[in-house]
């Protein structure tokens, strides 16, 4: 391959996500339900030949960052945004790419941060891309709807194996995250829903009926992974391994213990003798989002709107009252836009704070934000929300490189 003139300008894009239900299960192996949103970070940038990873941010928090390739790519502070790009690096070099090219840029973008909207996930890999295409490895799309080929020509990695790579290489920040994020921001089909398998991971389109909306809404309260809410997303997922191994009557995985009980109520009699309150309740919710995403994606192909909405306020109440990761926000959010209208709403992404989403038709979409403008945001902000804080996401296409 014919080194770049290192004057070539790209851009590496890569989407946020908005996750529509299936919360908490992709690190237990069972599937989920998002979509990719016509929100993004993006890298620009051009390649240098010395090895290193420069790149600034308009934003001042995010101070310049600055490391070498050549060498072992050690952690910075916890809560250091070079974390993510670091991660990125590292990811690759473990899996075997050889990284002797660098990149120096800036990155931007408008996915909010710490929402739980993904915005990590987009970071590590719109790097990864920026990163491979410096050092000239293709990766190719395996959506069908993409028109891409299933495997690149030449040295490459598939959309699959990278989003794989990057969800490992994203542990290095700390969580101990499932493969979700990186996988929908790498996969995103425009006017689509994604079922994300695990397990092997595979990827699946459906497409968002026309006509249905989904309202993001901030709780205004930050779901900062890099910090507190890391420990109590990692003490669920060690809770969720602890209950299978307990209460699961030998099954190694959760999928393995679903596929083998068709009937879901004598499997949580069961698992409540078998667990503590606390761990019956993890289990409880794992078990039945699982359970939802199932139904919710038959909804979605239906068609029927109200059955969708109806799953998207079971996955909510769970996720409150089983898991523990809503707030009074959230919980107040999600209130409000169903006696708007929506169909149905619920926390989205992790929780402890970020967003809540609501499912709405054309002609409810504008109730349900004067609602949460008048009685969530104004009392607490004395004015209306920002676009940041409130909008309406569009199911949206994956991440990409462009320019050169
Ligand atoms: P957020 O915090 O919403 O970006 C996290 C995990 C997901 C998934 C959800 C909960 C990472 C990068 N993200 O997402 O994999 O487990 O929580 O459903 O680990």
């Amino acid at each position: 391959m014919t080194p770049r003139p290192t004057e070539d300008r790209w851009r590496a894009i890569a989407p946020g996500r908005v996750n529509l239900i299936g919360e908490h299960t992709d690190y237990n192996g069972l599937p989920v339900l998002p979509i990719a949103i016509d929100r993004d970070v993006r890298i620009e940038f051009t390649v240098v030949d010395d090895g290193a990873v420069r790149l600034d941010s308009p934003v001042p928090r995010f101070a310049p960052l600055e490391f070498q390739l050549k060498r072992p790519i050690e952690a910075a502070d916890q809560g250091d945004w070079s974390n993510y790009v670091r991660a990125a690096a590292r990811g690759l070099s473990e899996h075997g790419v050889e990284l002797r090219r660098g990149i120096e840029g800036t990155v931007t973008g408008d996915v909010p941060i710490a929402s739980g909207l993904s915005s990590s996930s987009a970071l590590v890999v719109a790097s990864a891309l920026a990163l491979l295409k410096a050092n000239g490895v293709a990766v190719a799309g395996v959506s069908e709807l993409e028109g891409h080929p299933a495997a690149p020509a030449g040295p490459g990695l598939s959309r699959l194996e990278l989003a794989a790579v990057m969800a490992r290489a994203e542990r290095f920040v700390g969580l101990q995250g499932g493969g979700m994020d990186q996988a929908a921001c790498l996969h995103g089909v425009a006017g689509h829903a994604l079922r994300i398998d695990f397990d092997p991971l595979g990827v699946t389109p459906v497409a968002v009926p026309e006509g249905w909306r989904w309202v993001v809404a901030s709780s205004l309260v930050r779901a900062e992974k890099a910090a507190g809410a890391r420990d109590a997303y990692n003490v669920r997922a060690r809770q969720c391994r602890e209950a299978l191994a307990l209460g699961a009557g030998g099954a190694p995985t959760y999928r393995d213990l679903i596929a083998a009980n068709d009937d879901l109520d004598g499997l949580l009699q069961h698992a409540r003798r078998a667990l503590t309150p606390v761990l019956f309740r993890r289990f409880r919710h794992v078990v039945t989002e699982g359970h939802r995403v199932a139904l919710a994606e038959d909804a979605i192909r239906d068609g029927d709107m109200e059955r969708f909405g109806d799953l998207m306020v079971g996955s909510h109440s769970s996720l409150r009252d089983d898991y523990e990761v809503s707030t009074a926000e959230l919980d107040e959010i999600v209130a409000i836009a169903l006696e708007a209208g929506a169909a149905g709403a619920r926390l989205t992404g992790a929780g402890f704070g970020g967003c809540a989403v609501a499912l709405c038709g054309r002609s409810t979409v504008a109730p349900v934000m004067e609602a949460l403008a008048a009685r969530f945001y104004a009392p607490r902000l004395g004015g209306p929300p920002t676009r940041d804080m409130m909008f309406a996401a569009q199911p949206s296409g994956g991440a990409r490189v462009e320019g050169g």
